[in-house]
């Protein structure tokens, strides 16, 4: 059996699904520290666990006979730097009470990291696996921590830990909360609103991004992989990488040509420059199978595709 924590996030609904599709929906329960929707309440357990209360996601864990958690919860980097207090709380408090009952209960751990895990210091561009980490926003430093901190369990303790560092994740279906990367998404609502969009980085700010279909494969191949195949504990996975002006050209070519940009930079510019433009993965693809389908493209086309009738709906509703 399987919880997930921070179920009703951005990835968490998502992989949900994807994880009952696969395992059956009674065995994989979902939780989160706020009540469903009714479009998210559907097809299987939900229970409160707020990953602070070490006790009580013990009693979860007891009660539902849990062997896998895959750990969402987590404050993202513009977040974690409106409040770091918070960011700390529940990154780092939170991920060391799901590492403590994996070791005391015998469960394996997924909880992605991030090329947020990466600082200024890093080599920009193919950023290996192994390299210079000094990250300098909260969410990054309790990236790093928690990166270790597994490592540590998994050597010492035997916990079976893994993870893998998400580029920014792009999806129609849940909205992000907190990132640095959501202009990603926003840009896509605001084009078919508005037609034009206001960017809160600079234009030539190249990052790493995937789609999340790819992101949800990936990490459950990376839960499946058998423990002899791993050769680390934690991944590099790159899908592709664009900045704001190269979205915006792919949203001129496949929506309109009159789409507007306008660049206002504000704090999370800082956070974005301290971060990688490309990635090595070469052992993710070796070690368990990581092949991410889609690029810039193919992301701007799912995109547009699946928003164009909600907000055909929204104009009639309103007319
Ligand atoms: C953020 N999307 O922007 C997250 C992330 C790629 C970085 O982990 O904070």
């Amino acid at each position: 059996r399987v919880l997930v924590t921070g179920s009703l996030g951005q990835l968490g609904s998502t992989m949900v699904d994807a994880l009952r599709a696969r395992f059956g929906q009674a065995n994989v329960v979902a939780s989160d520290i706020r009540k469903p929707a009714p479009s998210q309440r559907a097809s299987g357990p939900f229970v409160y666990a707020d990953v602070l209360n070490r006790r009580a996601l013990e009693q979860v864990i007891v009660d539902y006979g849990i062997d896998w958690v895959v750990h969402f919860s987590a404050i993202l980097s513009a977040a974690g730097e409106r409040n770091p207090a918070l960011g700390l709380d529940v990154n780092i408090n939170g991920f060391q009470n799901v590492l403590e009952l994996a070791r005391v209960h015998g469960l394996r751990v997924l909880s992605p990291s991030t090329i947020g895990a990466f600082g200024p210091t890093t080599p920009k561009d193919l950023t290996p696996d192994l390299t210079i980490m000094r990250p300098n926003t909260i969410y990054g430093i309790s990236k790093v921590h928690m990166e270790l901190l597994g490592e540590y369990y998994c050597e010492k303790y035997g916990v079976d830990f893994r993870s893998l560092r998400y580029p920014g994740i792009i999806s129609a279906d849940s909205p992000p909360g907190g990132g640095t990367t959501d202009y990603a998404i926003d840009i896509f609502h605001a084009a078919l609103k508005h037609n034009r969009y206001t960017c809160f980085l600079q234009h030539d700010t190249r990052l790493p991004m995937a789609y999340i279909t790819d992101c949800v494969a990936g990490t459950m191949q990376l839960l499946e992989a058998p423990q002899d195949a791993l050769t680390q504990r934690v991944y590099n996975v790159h899908a592709c990488d664009f900045s704001p002006e190269e979205l915006v050209a792919e949203v001129r070519r496949q929506h309109s040509a009159d789409f507007a940009i306008e660049y206002c930079p504000d704090f999370r510019q800082a956070i974005a420059d301290t971060w990688p433009r490309t990635m090595a993965d070469a052992p993710a693809r070796r070690d368990w199978g990581w092949n991410p389908t889609l690029g810039t493209a193919d992301i701007v086309r799912i995109m547009l595709a699946k928003l164009h009738p909600v907000y055909e709906q929204a104009a009639a509703a309103a007319e």
